[in-house]
């Protein structure tokens, strides 16, 4: 392997939350963790109530729960008025018969109705499924028709894409904007919120009862639909507490949509069970509004992801000293494997440790992490947090020596497991073909010290002359290089090598895609990786297709290069 080993950030934190725990992994329990919560006391619960409603009887809803902005609004929302809008929405769905283990999906853009609509949709005990607002018509009925859904919010401007008479099992619409169509089954949001009171008796549940539903795409077959329940808070708290290091006072900001886990797990769930004030910002993404909204709201701790550091990094350092980032005290990525290249340059730019974590849509929350009292070693997606069992097996089980690359599984199981794939156990069984493993599908290595460094999906992973290389270090490689902003690297079939690298590469601003440049890029992974590791073919591209959450859609370049079925293309970025 090429990835250097020795480069380290040192643990700058010696106060975090996690310290309690590193320092007694051994005896870790998540009963401890559990205590949190009431059903110690009730046996009941409902993550509404955690997140919202027990800092309002606790005495801090005065505190501000949401700070909110766009284009157009500007919106403070405290505990008690987030309780207050959610507890009228619970009644406006009761009101129409809709309750318990029923699938309601919200589709729209970010908005404070989009957060209110959720809690008074897990309120009334409803499994909430949210989707993203780019998703078009085949897509949305897919999803809607796979869970069964009796409800959903959206907006004027995307009801057109929902297929109605599709869709049986879908009773009511609720239609969040001004000019809401009259309609049967269409119910206008605001005014019904207007006439609801707000007087509303929480669903107690139990702690397998469900929560939320993503659908996720795989690179074959159908989207799954990833089912997890109200357990998965114990898990959401914990790591908000020792990962995100929330605090009393924080203001916290997850880039996340909530159509992608990480914008539930982390952008609701984990900041509100914690009591912060959780920054929601709408509208796309820009260099310019993303550190103004750093510097406007004295944000002290950010989750991002790799696709937005790689387009900060390329708008330069200059733009940061515009800003003020001097409340940041926390940074943190996930999604992607994050490019050493990166973590170099936030350290420099932002003064910044930028902790990769790393999980998936199927274990609820974080697994794998860089947290605050640990030293970061650039290109390695961290440890296992205590409670947290990884280990990299060959296909027969069997866990393989340090440095060797293989599946990257976890001992199951963890509070925030999926408790089924919808409609699919077979899907699910899937996971679980190791006996008393979780099979991620990830392939990885480990290194002497217990950390571990993501290689690629394993249908991702190269074999070039009977070496195998995972293209992120290929690719991490690459973006090192000044001319070159991202980077997506498959296997090419090769009669004499098996397969040969393929890079296609996106360019930074004021860069001529010539064959000068090419060579001159191959000589750099060559000279700077290895060989077997140095692109062979260079395509360069506008732009690479990425999913909304910013990863890298290896299979649809394989796809392209090959002339093959593209497969599920409903979460791709426009
Ligand atoms: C949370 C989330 C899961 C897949 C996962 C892996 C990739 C996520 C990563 C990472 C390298 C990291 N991934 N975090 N790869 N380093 N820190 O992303 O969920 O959308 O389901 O994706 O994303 O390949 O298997 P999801």
């Amino acid at each position: 392997m090429n990835q250097t080993h020795s480069e380290v950030l040192p643990s700058e934190v010696s106060s975090s939350n996690m310290n309690k725990y590193e320092q007694s992994v051994a005896q870790f329990s998540w009963d401890e963790i559990e205590r949190h919560f009431t059903w110690y006391e009730t046996g009941k619960v409902n993550m509404a109530y955690e997140a919202i409603d027990r800092h309002v009887a606790e005495g801090r809803g005065e505190k501000t729960a949401l700070l909110y902005s766009d284009a157009s609004r500007d919106e403070a929302i405290s505990f008690a008025q987030l309780k207050e809008q959610s507890d009228k929405f619970g009644n406006i769905l009761r009101k129409y018969g809709i309750g318990k283990g029923e699938r309601v999906f919200i589709f729209m853009p970010r908005s404070p109705e989009l957060y209110v609509s959720l809690l008074g949709i897990l309120k009334v005990g409803a499994v909430v499924g949210p989707l993203f607002e780019a998703f078009m018509e085949t897509a949305v009925k897919d999803r809607l028709e796979d869970s069964g859904a009796v409800a959903l919010v959206t907006t004027p401007a995307l009801l057109s894409r929902v297929k109605r008479d599709e869709l049986p099992e879908l009773k009511h619409i609720f239609v969040v904007g001004e000019n809401t169509p009259e309609d049967e089954g269409i119910i206008d949001f605001f005014s019904a919120m207007e006439g609801a009171s707000s007087d509303l008796e929480i669903e107690w549940l139990d702690r397998e009862d469900g929560l939320i539903m993503h659908y996720t795409s795989g690179s074959t077959g159908r989207p799954k639909g990833v089912y997890h329940v109200q357990n998965a808070m114990i898990q959401h708290y914990y790591t908000g507490k020792v990962v995100l290091d929330l605090r009393e006072d924080d203001i916290y900001w997850c880039t996340a949509d909530p159509g992608w886990v990480t914008g539930t797990s982390y952008g609701i769930f984990a900041p509100w069970l914690n009591g912060a004030t959780n920054v929601i910002r709408g509208g796309r993404f820009s260099p310019q509004d993303w550190y103004g909204t750093l510097a406007k709201y004295k944000v002290t701790i950010w989750y991002s992801a790799p696709t937005a550091f790689r387009m900060l990094m390329g708008a330069g350092s200059d733009l940061i000293s515009q800003y003020d980032l001097s409340n940041l005290r926390h940074v943190l990525s996930v999604g992607e494997p994050l490019n050493p290249e990166v973590v170099r340059w936030g350290y420099k730019a932002y003064k910044q440790r930028i902790h990769d974590t790393w999980w998936m849509t199927e274990t609820g929350a974080q697994l794998i992490c860089n947290y605050p009292s640990m030293a970061i070693k650039p290109g390695s997606m961290g440890r296992p947090l205590p409670g947290i069992t990884a280990a990299i097996l060959d296909d027969q089980g069997r866990e393989v020596a340090p440095y060797t690359m293989g599946n990257l599984a976890i001992k199951t199981t963890w509070p925030s497991m999926m408790r089924q794939v919808w409609n699919n156990p077979a899907k699910y069984e899937e996971y679980f073909r190791i006996p008393g493993w979780y099979v991620s599908g990830d392939s990885a290595y480990m290194d002497e010290e217990g950390y571990f460094w993501f290689q690629g999906r394993i249908d991702d992973v190269i074999n070039s002359s009977g070496e195998r290389i995972g293209p992120f270090e290929v690719e991490s490689k690459l973006v090192e290089h000044p001319a070159v902003a991202e980077a997506g690297v498959i296997g090419k079939p090769d009669v004499t090598r098996g397969e040969i690298i393929k890079a296609f590469i996106s360019l930074r601003e004021g860069y001529e895609p010539t064959q000068e440049l090419k060579d001159e890029i191959y000589r750099f992974v060559k000279e700077g990786l290895s060989a077997h590791a140095a692109p062979r073919e260079i395509e360069f591209k506008d732009k690479l297709p990425k999913t909304r959450s910013g990863k890298i859609m290896r299979r649809v370049l394989k796809a392209w290069e090959l002339d093959l079925p593209t497969g599920d293309l409903s979460t791709i970025e426009d």
